[in-house]
C-alpha cells in the first residue's frame, strides 16, 4: 500500500519534538512568541487565558507549551476586577512619568508597593526633560518621593539616555510601566535604535492613546532586557497582604525606623499611640498620601475576606 503522503501543515510546523527551552518575549492573546535558547523565535499556539506572560522561562514540547517556575511576577487588578499579570521575572520596574500626561494620583505609590512587594526595585523615570515645566514636576517628585532612586531623562533628546542604560544593564531584566503617552516606547526606541515601536500623539486632553497594545521584551545593545508594557491610569496591587502594606508604602518605613507605633500589628488607623496618624497631624505624612494608604488597605482587606471565605474576587464586575 502507498503511504500516505505527509500534509502541509504537519511539513511547515517547526520542531519541538524534544522540548526545548526558551524564554516568552511577546503575548498576542491565543500566542506566544518565544526566543529559544539557540537564538530562534518562533510563535507558538496557547489557551487565551493562559497564564504565559512575558518574561516566562518555558519548555515547548510538541507545540505545547509550559512555563516553568517563576522568580516573581508583577501583577494588578484592573478596573474590572480582573486581575492582569504583566511580566514575570523582573529585576527592576522603571516607573515613567512625564509632566504630560499628568500621572494620576496614587499611582505611582501603588505601583511601588506592587514592586517592592514582588521584590522588584522601583525606579522613577521622569521622561520629556525637554518640556516646559518639568523643573517644578520634579521638585514635586522629590518632596512627594525622597528616598525613591530617580533618573530624569528625554527620549526626544537623549539626556539622561547613557545612566539610562547603565542602569538597566546592571539590573538584568527590566519593565517599564506608566500612563499612556508618558514615552515607554519611545524610550525603548532610543535604547535600541533600529527597533521602531509603534509611538502615538497625545490627544487635545493630554491623554495618550493607548499605542502599545502587547507587552514585549527586548534585549538591550549594552546588555540588560526591557520589557515596554501598554500603558494604564490605574494600578491596584494584588499579591500584598493587608498586614504588610504598611511596610511596603512609600513614606511610612522611614516614620517607623525613628519611632515605631505602640502596638507592633498597628494598621494605622485608630489604634492609639500610632505614628502615622501623629504624622499626619503634624504634616509630616500628607493626608492625601495617608487616605490613599487606608483606601488600599480597605482593598486589599476585602479581597482577604472573599478568599478566606471562599468568595469571588469582590471588585470583578
Ligand atoms: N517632548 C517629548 N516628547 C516625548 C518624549 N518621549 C516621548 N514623547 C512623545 O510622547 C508621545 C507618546 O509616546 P509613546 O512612546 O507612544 O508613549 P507610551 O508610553 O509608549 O504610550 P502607550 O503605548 O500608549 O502606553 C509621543 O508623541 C512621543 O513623541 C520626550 O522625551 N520629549
Ligand atoms: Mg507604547
Amino acid at each position: 500500500m502507498a503511504q500516505k503522503k505527509p500534509t502541509m501543515r504537519r511539513q511547515q510546523k517547526p520542531q519541538h519534538n524534544n522540548g526545548k527551552p526558551g524564554l516568552i518575549i511577546s503575548h498576542y492573546g491565543v500566542a506566544v512568541l518565544v526566543r529559544f535558547d539557540n537564538g530562534e523565535e518562533h510563535p507558538v499556539k496557547v489557551k487565551r487565558n493562559s497564564d504565559h506572560v512575558v518574561g516566562d522561562r518555558v519548555m515547548v514540547v510538541d507545540e505545547r507549551v509550559t512555563s516553568l517556575e517563576r522568580r516573581n511576577a508583577l501583577r494588578r487588578r484592573d478596573p474590572f476586577g480582573k486581575v492582569r499579570t504583566l511580566a514575570a521575572n523582573l529585576d527592576l520596574l522603571g516607573i515613567v512619568v512625564a509632566v504630560r500626561p499628568q500621572t494620576p494620583s496614587g499611582f505611582i505609590e501603588r505601583v511601588v508597593v506592587a514592586a517592592r512587594a514582588a521584590d522588584i526595585a522601583p525606579l522613577l523615570i521622569v521622561n520629556k526633560q525637554d518640556l516646559p515645566g518639568t523643573t517644578a514636576f520634579e521638585d514635586q517628585l522629590q518632596r512627594d518621593f525622597p528616598a525613591m532612586p530617580r533618573l530624569a531623562v528625554s527620549a526626544k533628546q537623549g539626556d539622561g539616555l547613557e545612566l539610562l542604560r547603565h542602569e538597566l544593564a546592571e539590573a538584568g531584566r527590566s519593565a517599564l510601566v506608566g500612563v499612556s503617552g508618558s514615552g515607554k516606547s519611545s524610550l525603548l526606541n532610543a535604547l535600541c535604535p533600529g527597533i521602531d515601536l509603534e509611538t502615538g500623539d497625545l490627544n487635545e486632553e493630554d491623554h495618550g492613546c493607548h499605542t502599545t497594545s502587547v507587552s514585549t521584551l527586548l534585549a538591550l545593545p549594552n546588555g540588560g532586557e526591557l520589557v515596554d508594557t501598554p500603558g494604564f491610569r490605574d494600578f491596584s496591587p494584588v499579591d500584598v497582604s493587608s498586614e504588610a502594606l504598611a511596610h511596603w508604602f512609600p513614606g511610612v518605613m522611614s516614620i517607623l525606623e525613628e519611632q515605631p507605633c505602640r502596638f507592633r500589628n498597628c494598621r494605622h488607623r485608630q489604634e492609639p499611640g500610632c505614628r502615622i496618624k501623629q504624622a499626619v497631624t503634624q504634616g509630616t505624612f500628607s493626608e492625601q498620601r495617608y487616605q490613599l494608604y487606608l483606601n488600599t488597605l480597605e482593598e486589599l482587606e476585602q479581597l482577604e475576606t472573599a478568599r478566606n471565605e471562599g468568595r469571588k474576587n469582590p471588585f470583578c464586575r
